[in-house]
């Protein structure tokens, strides 16, 4: 669309303000405005912003929320053998690969940088990245196929994640097997419902949340590439957790044998208000209901024996079939996903042009997530993880989900691998009296260190210890 068009666009739908300061714009603050504006769904705005900008919604709880009946951790159920065997199969065969979402902010944290580059692992502070990427380059050796690696980044940190992983040279993974897309963006709306201006060429905009990738997978040809390379099936993760199996013959197993479309990876809540979305079958379907959503007293629901009865908190691990993508983003289907608001501070240009850093919240980002998808998903299932085994975030900069805690579960896992291997391992006030880090490419799994012809018997206490 020309600016012409677009002007008269934005006349019709009453947010021509984003305009404002147009005849000041030199060439380059045109060219941008206007290509965020192209970028946009312009038609789409006012029925957001009626929807979810002026009128408040409420999440529409189901009627009936009932707990979920997931597949549990290990089962002599000959399913479970086949599961593994399948997996196993399907990476040999190049029909999984990984995909990594990775286009948030960080805020939380307080690291300007792409979160991936947050150093994280306790002798070689190795960054995020790098240790999903090892993770990967060992279960390709593994099954004698090497995993494409999709990426998505948003706006806000695409060029410098693909600059450090030149810097890095990949980590040693195959670059041609490594693809970054980008996911949308989203403006952020006054109270009014007009969009803001971050600066005179420039829209407020933020990434539209990891739902966004569906359609990005889409648009930026990485489903049609996923197609060429006959894969089947994508094992999602997040970039804040280290402990993540980015990849499971087990659970990508299960997935494949029960015809799921999406499938999810559940631990045990560590209380009933942990941040962590929750599994539940709502109205007879499977679906995540965010912990911000889940009214208190059904959180703290617990059962005669006083387990909490909404237990299964959704760790953002998943696999999803590149068919059900296809299916839900095909031409002229409209994507499903409703829309999380979040009021924010966000900071914008007054009509004089003057930048405002609001004190309080002003403003009202719009955010899809990818569970809101699982509803639409065919037979899909649940398996449990152990958190001990999976699931460490760094999301925040201290407390619970830190780099702190998140150190000391890595620590904590690597001593049980190498106590399951028969390694003596110190201990004092019930911790690892040592600190220890097992290089995915040593190891990627207990049973994988087991199989090593391990020359250390015995860790000493206040030992540094790396098996690289
Ligand atoms: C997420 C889940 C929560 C739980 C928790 C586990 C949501 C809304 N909640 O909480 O239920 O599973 O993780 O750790 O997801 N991202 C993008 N683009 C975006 C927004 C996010 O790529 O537009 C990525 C981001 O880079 C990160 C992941 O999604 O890898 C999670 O984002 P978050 O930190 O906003 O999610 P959080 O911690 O609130």
């Amino acid at each position: 669309m020309s600016i012409e068009q677009i002007r008269q666009k934005l006349e019709s739908i009453g947010q021509s303000q984003v305009l404002r300061f147009w005849d000041e714009l030199d060439e380059t603050g045109r060219e941008k405005l206007l290509s965020q504006l192209q970028a946009m769904d312009l038609d789409a705005i006012p029925s957001l912003v009626d929807e979810y900008v002026i009128h408040k919604p409420r999440i529409a709880l189901p009627d009936q929320i009932e707990p979920v009946k997931a597949y549990p951790w290990e089962s002599s159920d000959p399913l479970y053998r086949q599961a593994r065997e399948r997996g196993q199969q399907l990476l040999r065969d190049g029909k999984v690969a990984a995909f990594l979402v990775a286009g948030g902010q960080g805020t939380r944290l307080g690291y300007d940088g792409p979160k991936g580059e947050y150093p994280v692992t306790p002798i070689k502070s190795k960054p995020l990245f790098q240790v999903f990427a090892e993770q990967l380059l060992a279960w390709g050796k593994c099954s004698g196929h090497p995993i494409p690696w999709y990426i998505m980044t948003s706006d806000i940190n695409d060029g410098p994640t693909r600059t450090f992983f030149e810097k890095h040279q990949y980590f040693g993974y195959d670059r041609s097997l490594v693809r970054f897309f980008q996911q949308g963006m989203m403006p952020a709306f006054g109270m009014d419902g007009k969009m803001l201006l971050s600066a005179k060429d420039s829209l407020a905009l933020s990434p539209d949340g990891h739902g966004g990738s569906l359609r990005a997978l889409r648009k930026s040809g990485a489903l049609e590439d996923m197609t060429r390379r006959g894969i089947e099936h994508l094992s999602y993760f997040q970039v804040d957790n280290p402990l993540v199996h980015v990849i499971d013959p087990l659970f990508l197993g299960l997935h494949d044998l029960t015809g799921s479309e999406m499938s999810s990876k559940t631990i045990s809540k560590a209380h009933a208000l942990e941040k962590v979305g929750n599994f539940c079958i709502g109205d007879g379907k499977l679906q995540v209901i965010e912990y911000s959503d889940l009214p208190e007293d059904l959180a703290k629901k617990t059962h005669g024996d006083g387990s909490l009865v909404f237990n299964a908190g959704s760790i953002a691990i998943h696999a999803l079939r590149v068919s059900f993508i296809d299916r839900l983003t095909a031409a002229g289907t409209d994507l499903k996903l409703i829309w999380h608001r979040a009021e924010k501070k966000v900071p914008y240009v007054d009509p004089q042009g003057t930048l405002v850093k609001p004190e309080s919240p002003n403003a009202v980002k719009l955010e899809q997530f990818v569970f809101d998808a699982i509803p639409l998903a065919n037979n899909p299932i649940v398996y449990t993880t152990l958190r001990e085994e999976e699931f460490s975030p760094v999301k925040n900069a201290e407390g619970a989900d830190s780099p702190t805690t998140c150190r000391r579960d890595q620590i904590r896992r690597a001593a049980r691998w190498l106590s399951e291997s028969g390694v003596h391992i110190p201990m004092k006030d019930s911790e690892p009296d040592c600190v220890i880090e097992i290089s995915p490419l040593f190891a990627i799994n207990s049973e994988h260190l087991k199989t090593k012809d391990l020359l250390v018997k015995k860790i000493v206490p206040g030992q540094r210890i790396y098996f690289g």
